[in-house]
């Protein structure tokens, strides 16, 4: 699966991307993620790819010209199955949207900066638009950085063991159960006796049952979306 990444700021991306998982993903061929510096694209000698925006207020606009020409000469060498936008008015992001997009093989995502980037580019490039979560953040690239991780892990081969990702919090509608590791007793706090019982049935059916009564206590919205 392949990932370009437009952005005014790839040092924001350049951290996260290529750490762990996602290396490993990059490094096993499984997932190619691409930074394009939109300033290559910029305007003039200056390489503007803002302007104040019409109407007046305060903040800066992303311009067409600089996004078109990226976006175009990124569509003349690929395919995309989606041009993403990140957007704090987007479609909101969950482990479903995350499971669909794990099925395409080119995407491309736009990061937008200052009061985004002008409406037109919206209407004439873009497919999608997503958000994170209901706050605002400075620019797109850490949302960006968010949908790629959370993909790119369901990627056949990416995880170690690709059961793990089915067992995730919320892959099957529930938060994850509490999870334990050495030592058996820490500062007077015993691991659950059913975890050293050795016995898989009753263990399958504890964590299922914390599981949920931790979604029911925590999250009770996902368990009713689930019906
Ligand atoms: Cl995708 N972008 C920005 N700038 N802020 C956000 C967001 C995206 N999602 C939530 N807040």
């Amino acid at each position: 699966m392949n990932f370009k990444i437009v952005t005014a700021l790839p040092q924001l991306l350049e951290g996260p991307l290529n750490h762990s998982i996602m290396q490993r993903g990059q490094d096993k061929g499984l997932l190619q993620i691409e930074l394009v510096n939109l300033r290559e694209y910029g305007l003039g000698p200056h390489k503007q790819i803002d302007d104040y925006q019409f109407g007046g207020g305060a903040g800066m606009v992303m311009m067409c010209e600089p996004l078109a020409s990226c976006i175009e000469d990124l569509c003349s060498k690929a395919e995309f199955d989606e041009i993403i936008y990140l957007t704090p008015d987007g479609e909101k992001f969950n482990q479903k949207l995350a499971n669909q997009l794990s099925l395409k093989k080119n995407i491309m995502l736009i990061c937008g900066h200052y009061k985004g980037i002008d409406e037109r580019i919206r209407e004439k490039y873009v497919s999608k638009e997503i958000s994170i979560g209901d706050y605002v953040l400075s620019g797109g690239e850490l949302a960006a950085a968010i949908v790629v991780d959370s993909v790119g892990r369901l990627l056949p081969g990416v995880l170690n063991n690709e059961t793990s990702a089915l067992l995730d919090s919320f892959q099957d509608g529930l938060l994850a159960p509490p999870v334990y590791t050495r030592p058996r007793n820490f500062k007077d706090m015993e691991v659950p006796e059913v975890l050293l019982s050795g016995n898989d049935a009753a263990i399958e059916n504890w964590r299922y049952e914390m599981s949920l009564e931790r979604t029911k206590k925590r999250r009770p919205d996902i368990l009713e979306d689930n019906d």
